[in-house]
C-alpha cells in the first residue's frame, strides 16, 4: 500500500498523557491522584504496575521533544496532570507543578511545535474522590477553577485547548464497569458522574473563553457499533449502546439536549436528579472543534441484563453483549482492525450532527507485540500498516465532506495503557522501561517519511488558508 496524499494544510502531530508518560508522581507538591489509589489497590492493573516512574517525560521531556522535533510533527498534545496543579484539586496552586508545563510549553514552541493542552484525561486527585469525585456537582466547579488557573499561566503560549478526555471512560468505565480508576460498579451515581463531567466541561469551555483567545474543544470516543445480525433486537441493542457511548456525550454537547432513547436505555437509573435548569445551556457552550479518538468498531447482540432488578443494575448493564469479529487482524489490545470503519463513523457523525464542529483526530493508532531484533531495530510493519490504513480511510472521510483539521498518532512513547499496564506497547518510540532509554520504531521513520513529503506538498501547492 502507498501513502495516502491528504491536503496539505491538514495538521499532523502525537498524543501522550500526564499519567501515562510524566512518572515523578512524588516531585514537587503533587498530590495523589484516583490513579495512584486505583494502582495501589491489588488486583487493579496488571503485574500491580503503576505510573510512579512511567516514562519518565517529566525529566526527559528535552529528549522526547527532540524527538517530535526529529519527526517534523506541527502539534504535540499532551494533558496536564490536575494534581501536579493543584495537590488537592482546589486552592493556591503549586508552583513547581505549573513550572513544568511552563518549560514544556517553551521547549516545545522553540522547536516549532504547537502545544495542544488537555487538561483532564483521567487523573482525578484523590481528595476529590474522597468527597465524591465526579458524583458531586461540586468536583465541576472544581474543575473549572483549574481550568482557569492553567489559562491564566499558559494562554499567551497555548492556542488549542481540550477540556476532558473521553469523559465516557471517566464515567463508565470508571464508576460502572470499575476497569478504570475509581473502579466502582454504580447505577445512578455512574450518570451523575457523566452529567458532572459534561457540566465540568461547560463551565471549563466558559473560563478558557474568558481567559484565553485560543480555540476551545473537548475530546470524545464515539465508537463505530454495529449489530451482530439484522434482527429488531440486535439493532435495538445497538441503539442502547449509542446512547450509553455516544450520544449522551455528543447530544447536550453539540445540540443542547439530552437524548430521548436514555428511559429505553436505562429506565429508572436515568432518574435525571443530578441535573439543574440551566445546565444544558452551560454544556452546550459552542466549541471551535470536536476532538475524535478513534481506534476500532465494535459488534453487539441482544443478550440478558446481568441483573433482573432494573433498580439494581449499574449504568454499563444494557443488556448488550460484544461479538467477536472473525477473520480479521486483531492488534494486542483485542481490537479488531478495519479501517472503513473510521470512514464510516466519521460521515455517520457528519450526517447525524448538522453542526459538527470542525474535527481534529486527537488519537488514533495500534499497540502491537513489537520487539526489537538482535540489532536493536523495530520492525513495526503492523502498525505501520494500520497508519496508512487509517489515514486512508481519513482521506475517504475528507472526500465524503467530513471536516477534518487534524491528525495525532496515539502514541509518541510506549507507555502506562492503564489497568494494562506496560505490555500494550502504543509507541512511535520504544521505551526501555529498564534503563528508559527511546528507540525510534519503523513506524516512527515511517511517520517522518510520511510528513515531510506533506509538508513539502503545502510548499509546492496553493492552498485557501483557512483558520485551524
Ligand atoms: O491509552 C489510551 C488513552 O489514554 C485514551 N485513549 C485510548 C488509548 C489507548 O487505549
Amino acid at each position: 500500500m502507498t501513502d495516502p496524499v491528504l491536503p496539505p494544510e491538514l495538521l499532523f502531530g502525537t498524543a501522550t498523557a500526564a499519567y501515562q508518560v510524566e512518572g515523578a508522581t512524588h516531585e514537587g507538591a503533587r498530590g495523589p491522584s484516583i490513579w495512584d489509589t486505583y494502582c495501589r489497590t491489588p488486583g487493579r492493573v496488571a503485574r500491580g504496575e503503576t505510573g510512579d516512574v512511567a516514562c519518565d517525560h517529566y525529566h526527559r521531556y528535552r529528549e522526547d521533544v527532540a524527538l517530535m522535533a526529529d519527526l517534523g510533527v506541527d502539534l504535540y498534545r499532551f494533558s496536564v496532570a490536575w494534581p501536579r496543579v493543584q495537590p488537592t484539586g482546589g486552592g493556591r496552586p503549586d508552583p513547581e507543578g505549573l513550572a513544568f508545563y511552563d518549560r514544556l510549553v517553551d521547549t516545545l514552541l522553540e522547536a516549532g511545535i504547537e502545544p495542544v493542552i488537555t487538561l483532564y484525561h483521567w487523573d482525578l486527585p484523590q481528595a476529590l474522590e474522597d468527597g465524591g469525585g465526579w458524583r458531586s456537582r461540586d468536583t465541576a466547579h472544581r474543575f473549572a477553577e483549574y481550568a482557569r488557573v492553567v489559562a491564566d499561566r499558559l494562554n499567551d503560549r497555548v492556542r488549542r485547548w481540550i477540556t476532558l478526555n473521553e469523559p465516557f471512560c471517566s464515567a463508565f468505565l470508571g464508576h460502572a464497569v470499575g476497569r478504570h480508576a475509581p473502579g466502582t460498579r454504580e447505577g445512578t451515581p455512574a450518570l451523575a458522574a457523566a452529567h458532572h463531567l459534561l457540566l465540568a466541561h461547560g463551565l471549563a469551555v466558559g473560563e478558557l473563553r474568558a481567559a484565553a483567545s485560543g480555540q476551545v474543544g473537548i475530546t470524545l470516543n464515539p465508537d463505530h457499533l454495529l449489530p451482530a445480525t439484522g434482527s429488531e433486537a440486535d439493532r435495538a441493542a445497538v441503539e442502547r449502546a449509542r446512547t450509553l457511548h455516544n450520544r449522551v456525550w455528543l447530544d447536550p454537547i453539540l445540540t443542547g439536549a439530552y437524548p430521548d432513547s436514555e428511559e429505553e436505555t436505562w429506565g429508572p437509573l436515568a432518574d435525571g436528579s443530578y441535573r439543574a435548569e440551566g445546565d444544558l445551556d452551560i454544556i452546550g457552550r459552542s466549541l471551535d472543534f470536536l476532538g475524535i479518538n478513534y481506534y476500532r468498531p465494535i459488534m453487539l447482540r441482544d443478550a440478558p441484563h446481568t441483573e433482573a432488578d432494573p433498580a439494581r443494575r449499574t449504568a454499563a448493564d444494557i443488556g448488550v453483549e460484544q461479538v467477536p469479529f472473525e477473520g480479521v487482524r486483531h492488534t494486542t489490545m483485542g481490537w479488531p482492525v478495519l479501517p472503513d470503519t473510521f470512514t464510516d463513523l466519521l460521515v455517520d457523525l457528519d450526517r447525524r450532527y448538522p453542526d459538527l464542529p470542525p474535527v481534529l483526530i486527537t488519537e488514533n493508532g495500534s499497540a502491537e507485540d513489537d520487539r526489537p531484533d538482535g540489532s536493536g531495530r523495530v520492525r513495526d510493519r503492523e502498525r505501520v500498516d494500520y497508519l496508512r490504513a487509517h489515514l486512508a480511510a481519513l482521506s475517504r472521510a475528507l472526500e465524503a465532506g467530513v471536516d477534518v483539521r487534524g491528525y495525532f498518532v496515539w502514541s509518541l512513547l510506549d507507555n502506562f495503557e492503564w489497568a494494562h499496564g506496560y505490555d500494550k506497547r502504543f509507541g512511535l518510540v520504544r521505551v526501555d522501561y529498564e534503563t528508559l532509554e527511546r528507540h525510534p520504531k519503523d513506524s516512527y521513520r515511517w511517520y517522518r517519511d510520511f510528513l515531510a513529503a506533506h509538508r513539502a506538498r503545502r510548499t509546492q501547492e496553493p492552498t485557501t488558508p483557512r483558520e485551524g
